[in-house]
């Protein structure tokens, strides 16, 4: 049994992890350890907000930990929201303030291909690994489903018939960026 620490304070991304989860973890989210604080994503790259987010924690706990950022690169803006996806439209912006911007940059454009893309930074015996998830798809016109969290609403994966906000999280599951991560955190850690 392998029990890590989960740095984030998104309780959607927590649902998510907990729901991938077998037998052989136990993740204990922040609230659930008892630390409360904003940590801090100051970097331009996922990486580096990982680590610091990672980093953080570990050095509050002195236990294994792992954290993820996520974002949503659109080709069409070069790449952006990006690492700014939680504050695409404004520091203390909202997921339907951040979803009008991108559907508004993104009014008569044609190419609406897009990815989100989840980089876990583990801390593990004092070694920092890193595990990337990727989930190509296009960016939908509009708003289309009501589960999920975030950007949901208006990506569709590739491959598939529906919007992430009109799946269950099982079959977001089957597509997800972040299951992807996770497998091969799971994988990792399973053959240690
Ligand atoms: P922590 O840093 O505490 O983990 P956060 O919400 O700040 O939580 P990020 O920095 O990774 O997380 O921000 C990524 C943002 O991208 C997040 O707030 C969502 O709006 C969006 N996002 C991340 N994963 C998503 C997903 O699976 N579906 C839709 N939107 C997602």
């Amino acid at each position: 049994m392998h029990t890590l620490i989960f740095a984030t304070n998104n309780r959607n991304k927590v649902a998510e992890i907990q729901s991938l989860v077998g037998p052989n973890f136990e993740i204990i989210p922040l609230k659930e350890a008892g630390i409360e604080i904003d940590i801090p994503e100051p970097h331009d790259q996922l990486e580096a907000n990982a680590l610091e987010k990672a980093m953080t924690i570990f050095k509050m706990t002195n236990q294994a930990c792992f954290s993820e950022d996520t974002g949503l690169e659109i080709a069409a803006l070069d790449g952006a929201p990006g690492v700014k996806s939680a504050r695409y439209a404004g520091e203390n912006s909202n997921a339907q303030a951040n979803i009008d911007l991108v559907l508004s940059k993104m009014t008569g454009i044609e190419n609406r291909s897009a990815q989100f893309r989840t980089v876990i930074c583990l801390i593990w015996k004092n070694q920092t690994y890193y595990f990337e998830g990727i989930c190509k798809g296009q960016i939908l016109t509009t708003m289309q489903g009501e589960n999920g969290f975030g950007y949901d609403p208006i990506f569709i994966p590739d491959g598939a018939s529906k919007s992430f906000a009109n799946m269950t999280m099982d079959e977001k599951n089957q597509f997800s960026h972040r299951k992807k991560a996770m497998t091969q955190l799971f994988e990792f850690l399973g053959t240690l």
